[in-house]
This record gives structure tokens, sequence and C-alpha cells, in this order.
């Protein structure tokens, strides 16, 4: 199976971000968690995209705050799949780095998830390489439904909680 990376600007990230590895961990999809800042370490986070293809990736996830550039800066060196993570803080709490990501130029797509959308981040990469992996379409189909069940389970409390 493809890996998948997942990149965040800041070890300040890392607190969030580990449940989108928890996530990937969760599915058996192999990952690596990175440090890589589009401002800090740009010649690194180009490299790291660029060559992100033939070292066997198949989704990028990049997550970043405020002046948040990392996952543009990674889907304008690789034609891989780029998942954007914007991440909440700094003085609007998350907008910024919301609107920075979501808002790509024509031609170089970021798939945006939530703000702090970690887990929605890791799912979406599953989705992505399931397209090729009838196993990890089975473990969606499972965790779907695994889902219904437990909404189903809520349901019933509440209604015998109403009478
Ligand atoms: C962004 O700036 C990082 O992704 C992080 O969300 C934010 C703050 O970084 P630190 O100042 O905590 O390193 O580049």
């Amino acid at each position: 199976m493809k890996k998948v990376a997942v990149i965040m600007g800041s070890d300040s990230d890392w607190p969030v971000v580990k449940g989108a590895c928890e996530q990937l961990k969760a599915f058996g999809i192999p990952y690596e968690a990175h440090i890589l800042s589009a401002h800090r370490t740009p010649a690194a986070a180009a490299e790291f995209a660029s060559s992100a293809r033939k070292n066997g990736f198949g989704v990028l996830i990049c997550a970043a705050g405020m002046a948040a550039h990392l996952a543009g800066a990674f889907a304008g060196n690789s034609t891989l799949p780029v998942i954007g993570i914007p991440m909440k803080g700094g003085a609007m709490d998350g907008l910024d780095a919301l609107l920075a990501t979501v808002q790509m130029p024509s031609g170089i797509p970021v798939a945006t998830v939530a703000i702090n959308g970690a887990k929605n981040a890791a799912v979406l990469a599953a989705q992505i390489l399931s397209v090729s992996d009838d196993e990890l379409a089975a473990k969606l189909d499972q965790a779907r439904a695994d889902m219904a069940a437990q909404i189903a389970q809520k349901e019933q409390k509440l209604q015998a909680e109403l009478g």
C-alpha cells in the first residue's frame, strides 16, 4: 500500500495532528509524520513534496496554522492529492488558516477539512487509497456500519429517557 505523509508546520500542531496518525494506524495504513514548514524550512518542504511520489507516498496531509501555506506549497510541488488541515489558534482562532488553506488558485487543489479536522483528513486519505485497495474499502464500510450502530444505540437511549 502507498504511504501517507502527515506533515505539520510546527511541533505545536502535534497534539491535534496525532489524531490523524491514530486514525491511519487504526486502518492499517503506513504513514510517516514530519515537521516541515513552508516558511521556516521552505527548501526542505519543497524537496519532500517533489520527491514524495517516488518515495512511495500516495496522499499528503498538511497541517498548519495562521498564514497556513504548507498545504498549498506541497500542492504546488506535487501532483499527489493534498489534504489540508487548518489549525485552530492565533488571533483569528483558525479562520485565517482555513481561508489560507482552502482558497487555492485554479489548477492546484487542496482538499481542505475542518479547522483541526485531523481525523477527517485521515479518513479522506483512506478513502483515496481505497480506490485501488478492496481490503481498505471493506474497513471503511465497517467503520461506517459501526458509526451507524452507535447512533442507533444513542437514539434508543434518548427515546428511553423521553419515555
Ligand atoms: C504555523 O504556525 C504552524 O503550523 C503552527 O500552527 C503555527 C504556530 O507555530 P509555532 O509558533 O507554535 O511554532 O506555521
